[in-house]
């Protein structure tokens, strides 16, 4: 199972969130991160990825864990991701457009879940609200529909 991270930059009661150009989820709307890499932590790996994705500078001590959600896909289990998500609120230079993804920053009311992984609207609100999640999320149809879940507040 892929160990992948997610971060979550806040400001002014908004979260940044940005459309994926390439790779896994390409055209979908969703945090920052990606695959840790042999050796690195899993902090490590989610600084690195926001500083290649959209040029920013994140201390790893810095950032809030928030979340694990793991994601099972029956048909392809080769994707099958464990994802820790993180929130930071703090970090250097201002967020801009890469080869992989284009930034933007949402208020919480407005988060364009029509055009996110489906599990989202489960579990990211609960995140914003302040609060810890754990859980895990089935998925068929490559990705497109979820055949069962749980969530809950640690
Ligand atoms: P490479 O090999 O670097 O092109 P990449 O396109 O960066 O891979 P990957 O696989 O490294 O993608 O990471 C997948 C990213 O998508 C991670 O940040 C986690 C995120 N992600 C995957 N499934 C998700 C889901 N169901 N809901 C969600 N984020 C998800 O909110």
């Amino acid at each position: 199972m892929k160990l992948v991270t997610l971060c979550l930059l806040i400001k002014d009661n908004k979260v940044l969130l940005a459309m994926k150009k390439r790779g896994f989820g390409t055209g979908k709307i969703n945090g920052i991160g990606g695959k840790v890499e042999e050796g690195e932590t899993i902090e490590a790996a989610a600084s690195r990825e926001v500083g290649e994705e959209i040029g920013v500078v994140i201390d790893p001590a810095k950032m809030e864990k928030v979340g694990n959600v793991k994601f099972y896909f029956r048909d392809k289990p080769e994707w099958d991701q464990d994802m820790h998500v993180f929130l930071v609120k703090d970090w250097q230079g201002e967020p801009k457009e890469s080869e992989e993804m284009i930034p933007k920053w949402y208020s919480h009311g407005d988060i364009p879940f029509d055009v996110m992984w489906a599990d989202d609207k489960h579990w990211l609100p609960i995140v914003l609200a302040g609060k810890k999640v754990e859980g895990k999320f089935h998925f068929i149809n490559e990705g497109a529909q979820i055949d069962g879940f749980d969530i809950r507040e640690v």
